[in-house]
C-alpha cells in the first residue's frame, strides 16, 4: 500500500491536469490533436461483458433522467465503458456521513461565516455536458491534451462526461450569479494506482468584483489575485489548522494569472487546488464587461485523503461497513483506522507496442476486467530492439480492500486482461 509519502509523490506529478507548470513539467509541446489519438478512437468497445455487475439503466440527475442507453452507445466516438456509467448519479459528495460530503459541508460552512452566506451552492448539476461546456466555454485550446479521447469519455462528438467542474462557470455566470460554489464528480480517463480514480469530486467557486470592490487607481487584477489567495489560505486553515503552504505558478486556459496551492504534508509538497483570474474573454462571454472574478478547483479526494488519513482512493467507493461505519455528519479529520489489510498480488504482462498504444487504454482494459481489484499497474520494463520494435512490461497489483483473493481468480482476471490487450490494443503479446 502507498505511504502518505508515495501518496504525496503521485499527486503531484499525476498526469491528466488542466494545468501547465510554467517550470516545465507539463508543457503544450505533448499536446496531441484528436487525429493522433487514434488509438483511443479505434478502441473497440467491450460487448461480451460477461464480468460486469448489473447497473440501474436510468438514472435522475439534477432533474435531468439519464438512460444507459443515452452514454454507452455503440458508436466510434463513444468510449465510456460500463463500469462508468455505474458511478454515474452516486453523489459520494451529497452523503453527509461520508468523507467528501463531510468535507463539502466544512467549505460550505467557512463561505456561509466568511461571505455572510453569499455562495450560491450547486451540487447536483448533471456530469453530462456539451464538448463547448467542458471546453470551448473556459477557452481551452482546441490542440490540448485534455480534449482528447484519451484523456476524456465522450458519450458522442459533442457531449462527454464532464473533466472539470470549471464546465459550468460559463452558464452559471451567463444566469447571473455572481458568487458560486459547484461540487460534482468529474471524469478523466486515467493510470491506475492509489491516488488516481476516473471519478473524482471537484469543487469549483467563482466570486465576480464590480468596480466599487476595488479602490479607484488601483490594479483590478492584482487586487482580485491576492483576495483570492487571501481567501484560500483561509480555507486551508480552516480544514487543516496550521499549516504549511505554498503558491506555485501555473498555467490554465480560463485563468491569468493562474496559481496552486501546495500543502506540506508528510514531508511532501502536496497540489491540492488550482486558481486564478477569469479570463476577461468568459466575463464578456457573459456580459460583465466591468468585472473582474476569481475562480479556483480544489480536489475534493485529495483533502480528505489527507484530513482523514485514508490511505487509497478505491475507499472512498467502498460500502463496507468497516469503513462507512468510520465517518459521521460533521465530524471533520476523524483519522480512518485501516481495519486490514490483504495482501496484493502481482502479475506480468509484456508486449511489443503499436503506434496507437496509449498507457490509458491498457489501463481502461485491467479496470474493465478488474475493476477495483486493481490496485496499481506499474510500467516495469521498456526496451526497443534494432528492428524498431518497443516491448513494454506492466506490472498489475491485483488486490481487494475487503478480502483475500484467491489464485484462481487473479489467474482468471490475468488471463482476461491478456486476451483483450491483445485482441483491442492492437499489441502483441510475448
Ligand atoms: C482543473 O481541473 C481546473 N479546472 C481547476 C481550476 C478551476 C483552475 C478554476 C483555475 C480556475 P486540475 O486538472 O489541476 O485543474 O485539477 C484541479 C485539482 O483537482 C487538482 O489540484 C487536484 O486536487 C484534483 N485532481 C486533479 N487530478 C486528479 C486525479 N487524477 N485524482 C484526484 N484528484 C485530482
Ligand atoms: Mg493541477
Amino acid at each position: 500500500m502507498a505511504t502518505a509519502f508515495s501518496f504525496a509523490q503521485a499527486l503531484l506529478f499525476s498526469k491528466t491536469s488542466l494545468s501547465l507548470r510554467t517550470n516545465g513539467l507539463k508543457s503544450f509541446s505533448f499536446c496531441l490533436p484528436f487525429s493522433s489519438s487514434s488509438a483511443a478512437l479505434s478502441f473497440d468497445k467491450p460487448h461480451s461483458k460477461k464480468w460486469k455487475q448489473p447497473v440501474a439503466s436510468v438514472l435522475e440527475i439534477g432533474g435531468v433522467k439519464i438512460s444507459k442507453d443515452d452514454v454507452l452507445r455503440d458508436d466510434p466516438t463513444n468510449n465510456v465503458p460500463d463500469t462508468i456509467f455505474a458511478k454515474l448519479g452516486m453523489q459520494l459528495h451529497r452523503r453527509d456521513h461520508h468523507p467528501l460530503g463531510i468535507l463539502k459541508n466544512a467549505i460550505y460552512e467557512y463561505f456561509d461565516t466568511n461571505y455572510s452566506n453569499k455562495f450560491d451552492k450547486f451540487d447536483d448539476l448533471c456530469p453530462l455536458v456539451s464538448v463547448k461546456e467542458n471546453f470551448d466555454d473556459v477557452l481551452v485550446p482546441a490542440d490540448h491534451v485534455s480534449r482528447s479521447y484519451n484523456d476524456t469519455y465522450y458519450v458522442d462528438s459533442q457531449t462527454v462526461l464532464r473533466c472539470h467542474t470549471s464546465a459550468h462557470q460559463a452558464e452559471l455566470l451567463r444566469r447571473g450569479h455572481t458568487h458560486f460554489l459547484v461540487t460534482g464528480d468529474v471524469y478523466r480517463r486515467d493510470s491506475i494506482d492509489s491516488t488516481h480514480y476516473p471519478v473524482f469530486h471537484q469543487m469549483e467557486g467563482v466570486r465576480v468584483f464590480s468596480p466599487e470592490d476595488w479602490a479607484p487607481g488601483t490594479d483590478a487584477t492584482c487586487y482580485v489575485a491576492e483576495d483570492l489567495k487571501k481567501c484560500l489560505e483561509g480555507l486551508a486553515r480552516h480544514l487543516f489548522g496550521a499549516v504549511e503552504m505554498r503558491w506555485v505558478d501555473t498555467y490554465f486556459p480560463f485563468t491569468n494569472p493562474s496559481f496552486e496551492l501546495e500543502i506540506f504534508f508528510q514531508e511532501k509538497w502536496l497540489e491540492v487546488l488550482g486558481c486564478g483570474v477569469t479570463e476577461q474573454e468568459i466575463l464578456k462571454r457573459s456580459g460583465k464587461t466591468d468585472n473582474v472574478a476569481w475562480a479556483f478547483g480544489l480536489g475534493l479526494e485529495r483533502l480528505a485523503m489527507v484530513l482523514f488519513d485514508i490511505p487509497d482512493i478505491r475507499l472512498f467507493w467502498s460500502t463496507d461497513e468497516r469503513f462507512t461505519s468510520q465517518f459521521l455528519k460533521g465530524q471533520l479529520g476523524v483519522k480512518f483506522k485501516p481495519y486490514s489489510k490483504y495482501p496484493p498480488c502481482y502479475k506480468d504482462v509484456s508486449f511489443w507496442i503499436s503506434e496507437s498504444f496509449t498507457e490509458n487504454n491498457l489501463c481502461e482494459v485491467v479496470r474493465e476486467v478488474a475493476g477495483d481489484l486493481a490496485e496499481e499497474v506499474q510500467l516495469i520494463d521498456n526496451f526497443t530492439n534494432k528492428k524498431g520494435m518497443t516491448s513494454h512490461c506492466y506490472r498489475i497489483a491485483y488486490r481487494s480492500m475487503e478480502r483475500s483473493l484467491t489464485d484462481e481468480e487473479i489467474n482468471k482476471l490475468q488471463s482476461t486482461v491478456r486476451e483483450l490487450v491483445e485482441s483491442k490494443l492492437k499489441v502483441v503479446l510475448r
